[in-house]
């Protein structure tokens, strides 16, 4: 597929989505989902180890284009459950689900469901310049494609509710302060800070780091003892990996491991 909305790179483990309508604030368009599930099922099966999602311009992404909508007074409803199953869904579960560390480079302002598709990665790293709006209650709408979910989770139910009702921009820095997010760094430093950390989990152990992801995001539905079950399960099953008797043999050598990912 030839992209149009966004831009695709992948090279040494690295995998690269950029939201590329910049004049839109990367909006997002039936299209650029279009575009964006393409280049995930290429993640899949690349061989990549991370993936970096990111935005061209001063906007990350400002959600859904409200222009791709005919909401003129007294037109046809538009049915905005029928866009959410078909796009937005489908891709929070992808970026859930990817057995691979997902970064989200916020590299200016994420509003609706653009802060949600944030929340939905692994690690969010922000230039301070960057923001954060809850934009839907503006329009009469709730925090969609998981914003529900993630918030309370992230930051309790009494923060969830004043950033969902009051729909106000939340700096990177508080952001970073309430644990909305993994950090936010000056934006001189935004591209480099994102390399090496790219860099880092390339060579990581990809499948302990999967593993990580998974292990997590199962506790927030489990209780302890089930929690306690998966973690012996999964334990059980990384003990077989060649990155643990790589981790363990280069440790005892007093060497630098050389981790494959599997
Ligand atoms: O609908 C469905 O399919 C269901 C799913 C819904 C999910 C959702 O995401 S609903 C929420 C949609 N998003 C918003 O409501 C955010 C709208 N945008 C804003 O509130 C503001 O643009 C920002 C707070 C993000 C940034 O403000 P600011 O002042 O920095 O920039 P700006 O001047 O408002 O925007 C710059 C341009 O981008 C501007 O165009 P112009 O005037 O230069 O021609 C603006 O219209 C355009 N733009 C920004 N956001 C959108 C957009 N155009 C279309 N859709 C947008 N969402």
């Amino acid at each position: 597929m030839n992209y149009e909305q966004i831009r695709f790179e992948s090279a040494d483990g690295i995998a690269r989505i950029t939201l590329d309508r910049p004049d839109r604030l990367n909006s997002f368009t039936d299209q650029m989902h279009e575009e964006v599930r393409d280049a995930l099922s290429r993640v899949a099966s690349d061989g990549s180890r991370v993936l970096l999602l990111t935005g061209n311009g001063r906007g990350f992404c400002a959600g859904q284009d409200l222009s791709d909508r005919a909401v003129a007074p007294g037109a046809a409803p538009v049915d905005l459950g029928r866009s959410i199953e078909k796009n937005y869904r489908p891709l929070i579960l992808t970026l859930r689900n990817l057995p691979m560390p997902v970064v989200c480079g916020v590299n200016g302002v994420a509003a609706g469901a653009g802060a949600s598709i944030a929340l939905a990665c692994d690690l969010v790293i922000a230039t301070r310049s960057a923001s954060f709006v809850q934009a839907f209650a503006r329009i009469g709408l709730i925090p969609d494609a998981g914003g529900t979910y993630f918030l309370p989770r992230l930051v309790g139910t009494a923060r969830a509710m004043g950033l969902a009702m009051l729909a106000d921009k939340l700096t990177a820095e508080d952001a970073e302060h309430i644990g909305l997010i993994w950090k936010c760094v000056d934006d001189e430093a935004f591209a480099a800070t994102i390399d090496a950390l790219l860099a880092k989990l390339a060579v990581a152990p990809t499948r302990g780091l999967a593993a990580i992801k998974r292990v997590l995001h199962a506790s927030s539905h489990n209780t302890l003892e089930a929690q306690l079950a998966l973690e012996c399960e999964t334990q059980r099953e990384l003990g077989q990996s060649d990155d643990y008797r790589e981790g363990v043999e280069a440790f005892l050598a007093k060497r630098t491991p050389q981790f494959s990912g599997r």
